[in-house]
């Protein structure tokens, strides 16, 4: 019975430092693209030693910073990875050879790492060298922490949320909510972990964009699509020495001022041909932004369910009930809006099948 209790104990402890790989890890959310967010902890006679995790493609993996910190309290350790060690000269050194050489006893992978070149590669070097290796630790959370990552070195393309603000009845409109785009704002926070957000060229000739004002947070690749665009496209949000955060996907020649951003013509313009060039370009992430979209922007989403295109979905509800001309689900401009406030939700189950999470919100008419 002890040992058995023992046991569970040890169980506990790998998730509870597992979770703090992926605390660590979230520090760079946003920076390590295209490589994935990685933590990991040391831990000797039940001490946390040393802590690290990968904060940009081209430096040190997660574990490098967490051995420099242990320093010789290393040998014997137990290191804690949320992915497994990688096993290949890239742009660094392997990390199962620093592991080995900081002589650590044993090793506890979140996952293994999808990425071809390491697949299994590393934990098999780490057994190889003697060291007690255990794997599939709190797997779900790992997992879900690159889910973008994983779901690139899988299918070869960006891993695409859609993104809409909706009116109380249903209406998609072109506002975000009040303060949205303010620094910690819900628009600006969703923004930052993103490696780019697609948008339509009406949206990207209105004067400012929202960014990310929080010191030092990602600022995503603006990819803007120009379909049927006159020969000339302004960017207003641009100027020549920021041209480079963003790109054009045109299905015809057109010239875009300010001068120096990217312009790719594309024959066909569909989803799948734009999200895998964008991950041949790096980016794992791409929000699409329904603001001012047009009938364009709108059929670039024929057919994604049946492709796997797109692989979340975020609304933001804003506290309005929209009247629009003509009763159109998408309204701009001129369409008449009734203010609401104090809004709630709650989430109601449908009882004859649980997987049916419905949201109820209430919000009281002035
Ligand atoms: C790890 N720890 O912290 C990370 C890993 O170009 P490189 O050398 O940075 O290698 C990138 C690949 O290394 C990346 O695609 C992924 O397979 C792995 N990332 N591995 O052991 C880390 N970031
Ligand atoms: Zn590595």
């Amino acid at each position: 019975a002890a040992a058995v209790r023992c046991q569970a104990q040890a169980e506990d402890m790998d998730g509870h430092y597992i979770r703090r790989c992926v605390e660590l890890a979230r520090k760079a959310e946003g920076h390590t693209s295209p490589n994935p967010m990685v933590g990991c902890v040391i831990v000797r006679d039940g001490r946390v030693v040393g802590e690290g995790f990968h904060p940009k493609a081209g430096q040190p993996h997660a574990e490098v910073f967490a051995l420099r910190d242990a320093g010789d309290l290393a040998e014997n350790a137990t290191a804690y990875v949320s992915l497994e060690p990688c096993n290949h000269y890239g742009r660094t050194p392997p990390c199962t050879e620093a592991l080995i050489n900081a002589k650590v006893k044993e090793v506890v992978v979140g996952m293994t790492d999808p990425n071809p070149i390491v697949a299994s590669k590393g934990i098999e070097k780490l057994r190889g060298a003697g060291i007690d290796v255990r794997v599939g630790v709190e797997e779900a959370l790992c997992r879900k922490l690159n889910e973008a990552y994983i779901h690139r070195m899988l299918t070869g393309k960006a891993f695409a949320t859609l993104r809409a603000t909706l009116s109380m009845n249903g209406i998609v409109t072109n506002q975000i909510g009040k303060g949205a785009d303010q620094s910690g704002g819900y628009y600006s926070r969703l923004v930052k972990e993103y490696d780019g957000v697609i948008i339509s060229s009406n949206l990207a000739r209105m004067s400012t964009l929202p960014v990310s004002h929080e010191a030092g947070a990602n600022q995503p690749l603006y990819i803007i699509i120009a379909q049927g665009e006159g020969s000339l496209l302004q960017i207003p949000f641009l100027s020549e020495e920021n041209a480079s955060k963003a790109i054009v996907f045109a299905d015809s020649p057109v010239t875009v001022e300010p001068a120096g951003v990217e312009v790719a013509v594309l024959r066909e313009m569909d989803l799948e041909s734009i999200l895998q060039l964008l991950a041949q370009k790096g980016l794992c992430s791409v929000l699409v932004d329904f603001r001012e979209a047009g009938e364009g922007f709108v059929s670039l989403l024929n057919n994604f369910h049946e492709e796997k295109l797109v692989q979340k979905v975020v609304v933001e509800l804003l506290p309005v009930w929209l009247v629009s001309e003509g009763l159109s689900n998408l309204a701009f401009g001129g369409s008449q809006s009734f203010l609401l406030k104090n809004m709630e939700h709650r989430e109601c189950s449908d009882n004859r099948n649980m997987e049916a999470h419905v949201l109820g919100v209430t919000a009281v008419a002035d």
